[in-house]
């Protein structure tokens, strides 16, 4: 029988007179049929969350939201094989990928905002005022209130619930939108908020896709009070518009074309294993992969040739298989943009290192979306495979001469997501790091995360820095309270 995922609204499981199908990228097989919120859905969803914050939820404490969201960590922990299954089934990512990072940062993220909430400082302020007597000023943070979560599909539940859970921790009333492409752990998280008491309303699930349905809809709509969102730049700057009509806070995470700049002087091998991974990891398919890499010119050759040998051990295939490290592109629409980009670099005269088509396996998996990783050189920085965001599994690597070139040539994109550096000199990975202009840096690794710091963009990468108080910054507004006494 086929599975039909639905809308979750105000406690309830709705269906609407429409849906559509979801793809199991490792062979294009069907999953799921899933309902698409319409106008009407969205409308209730709307009017759910607003009521919520009017009643159960909005009189908890900080410390009883503190405790339900543990219980919905609880939930996912105790349900992990289920979600397991239905992020494989969704995005093709391997088991171990799937078993260390999409799941476990799951409920993560529910438990680090549970805590955080609990620990929220306020500011205070005492002065004299001037016709005598004391003043004190303290700012009181409410929710903003209803919040739209609009998320990707390249690591969906890790992506959605990294917005749902400071926003839920932060009193808000949520209604979230996963990618059309990965709806299945969404819908879970709906199963598990019901089953850990969350009050109706307080979160709300619509499926669909984003113009001229539900997120469109969503984000459009006049009864929300903010929008966090992460996917492309473009579709962030018609959100953008959507939000300014009505002077609504967004909170960006978008795309980017990272930079990892590789110094002669860096441990050799913990480089070429750092790239390989910054590029590579999930088939290219999440926002900090490198898709440009920069080498100092004495160890250029070496380190293309090693880069070489990383990209063609990939293993690609079926989530469980042996090894296996290469999923595949998330549809054959992106898989077919990822090929463009391909056919466009050898058009524009790239040396192709390796890769550049798509693997035949002889098997089921020929029906799949599946591409080779793949590594050009020769091109120059203005190349629109140098410049523009592929989010596949694909980086150009260049040679360089000084440290200015290179951070000049780091810095020449509209995008500003994030970067790698390599090198052993400490000084000059903290003065490059300086330089870039990029939300996050890392020196000697890449995608290391401690949840508390600021993640986001600068330039067409994003507005705004969720993670750990910053998150709580972000979906709460201070007033502040001048007492005279
Ligand atoms: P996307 O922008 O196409 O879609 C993201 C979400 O927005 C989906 O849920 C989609 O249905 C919805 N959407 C699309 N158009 C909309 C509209 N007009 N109004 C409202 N909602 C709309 O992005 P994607 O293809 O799902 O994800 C890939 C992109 O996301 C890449 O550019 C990648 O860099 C970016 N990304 C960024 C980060 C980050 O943290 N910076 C993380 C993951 C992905
Ligand atoms: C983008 O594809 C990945 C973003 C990752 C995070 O937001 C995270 O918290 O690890």
């Amino acid at each position: 029988m086929t599975t039909l995922m639905r809308n979750y609204v105000n406690g309830e499981w709705i269906t609407t007179g429409r849906t559509f199908p979801t793809l199991n990228p490792v062979d294009g097989s069907h999953v799921a049929d899933v309902s698409e919120a319409d106008q009407d859905t969205v409308d209730r969803a709307v009017k759910a969350a607003r009521a919520a914050m009017d009643g159960a939820w909005g009189k908890l404490t900080a410390a009883e939201r503190s405790a339900l969201l543990h219980k919905v960590a609880d939930g996912i922990e105790a349900r992990f094989d289920e979600f397991l299954e239905a992020e494989v089934a969704d995005t093709g990512h391997s088991y171990p990928h799937a078993r260390a990072i999409d799941i476990p940062r799951g409920a993560a993220n529910f438990r680090i905002f549970a805590d955080l909430i609990k620990a929220y400082p306020n500011e205070a302020y005492e002065m004299a005022a001037p016709e005598g007597g004391a003043v004190l000023n303290y700012s009181h943070r409410r929710p903003l209130g209803v919040v739209a979560v609009i998320a990707p599909w390249d690591l969906p539940l890790l992506l959605l619930s990294w917005k749902v859970a400071p926003a839920m921790a932060a009193g808000n009333a949520v209604i979230a939108k996963p990618s059309e492409e990965t709806p299945a752990t969404a819908t879970l998280l709906a199963e598990v908020m019901a089953e850990a008491g969350v009050p109706p309303g307080a979160f709300n699930l619509i499926h669909g896709f984003g113009p001229n349905s539900a997120g469109e809809f969503l984000t459009t709509h006049p009864g929300i009070d903010g929008i966090t969102f992460t996917g492309e730049s473009h579709t962030g700057t018609i959100i953008m518009k959507a939000a300014a009509e009505r002077v609504k806070p967004v909170s960006f995470e978008l795309g980017g074309k990272n930079p990892g700049i590789v110094f002669a002087d860096c441990d050799f091998d913990a480089a070429v294993d750092g790239i390989a991974k910054a590029a590579f990891s999930n088939g290219g398919q999440i926002c900090m992969c490198t898709e440009r890499v920069y080498v100092e010119r004495p160890i250029f050759d070496k380190f293309v040739a090693a880069l070489k040998r990383k990209a063609e051990a990939l293993v690609p295939g079926r989530p469980a298989d042996p090894g296996v490290d290469m999923p595949p592109m998330i549809s054959a629409e992106h898989r077919d943009k990822v090929l463009s980009y391909y056919r466009l670099a050898v058009g524009e005269g790239a040396t192709v290192v390796t890769g550049g088509g798509v693997p035949q396996f002889g098997d089921e998996r020929d029906e799949g979306f599946f591409v080779q990783p793949t590594i050009w050189t020769g091109l120059g920085d203005t190349a629109r495979i140098c410049r523009e965001e592929i989010f596949g599994p694909c980086c150009h690597v260049a040679p360089f001469d000084s440290e200015d070139e290179v951070i000049a040539r780091a810095n020449d994109t509209h995008y500003g997501l994030c970067a790698s550096i390599w090198t052993q000199n400490l000084a000059r990975g903290h003065r490059v790091a300086h330089a870039v202009q990029a939300g996050l840096v890392w020196v000697n690794s890449w995608y290391l995360r401690d949840l508390r710091t600021p993640f986001g963009g600068v330039k067409m990468s994003g507005i705004g820095r969720e993670g750990g108080m910053h998150s709580l910054n972000f979906y709460s507004e201070p007033s502040n309270i001048c007492v005279k006494f």
